[in-house]
């Protein structure tokens, strides 16, 4: 079994379709071993975004995440992180493939309604930042 680091970002949240996105995991058949409704702050997103820092949209990106609450969720599942990965498609909803949860839910390339780890090591780091290890069950 694998985990992954899943957001529902703040276009999602304040669209009130965060319900919709985490059902279409569920049914996928990942399971929720741990979900947190919190609003990050900057500290919290830049260590999150560590990877982008210097990058041209950094800035805004920070602005964007901090900008209302969102869901974090740890789903577990075979090979859960490419599944995931695939489920949402690519980063910019125009050029996500039909079907997805970036085509269908997404508004640009920031507004894009979900985060997924993108590999075993990020996943591990990621779920760190959000949950303790209490905070994570097993069932
Ligand atoms: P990913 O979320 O598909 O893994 P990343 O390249 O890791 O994409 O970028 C992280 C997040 O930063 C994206 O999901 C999106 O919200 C935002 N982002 C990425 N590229 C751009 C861009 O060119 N302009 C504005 N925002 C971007
Ligand atoms: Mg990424």
């Amino acid at each position: 079994m694998e985990r992954s680091l899943v957001l529902i970002k703040p276009d999602a949240m304040k669209r009130n379709i965060a319900g919709a996105i985490i059902n279409r995991f569920e049914q996928r058949g990942l399971k929720i071993v741990a979900l947190k409704e919190l609003h990050m702050d900057g500290a919290l997103a830049k260590r999150h975004y560590a990877i982008h820092q210097g990058k041209p949209f950094f800035d805004g990106l920070v602005k964007y995440i901090t900008s209302s609450p969102i869901i974090a969720i740890v789903f577990e599942g075979n090979n859960a992180i490419e599944v995931i990965r695939k489920m949402m498609g690519a980063t910019d909803p125009a050029k996500a493939e039909k079907g997805t949860i970036r085509a269908d839910f997404g508004v640009d390339i920031q507004n894009n309604a979900v985060h997924g780890s993108d590999s075993p090591e990020n996943a591990a780091k990621e779920i760190k930042i959000f949950f303790s290890e209490k905070e994570i069950f097993n069932y």
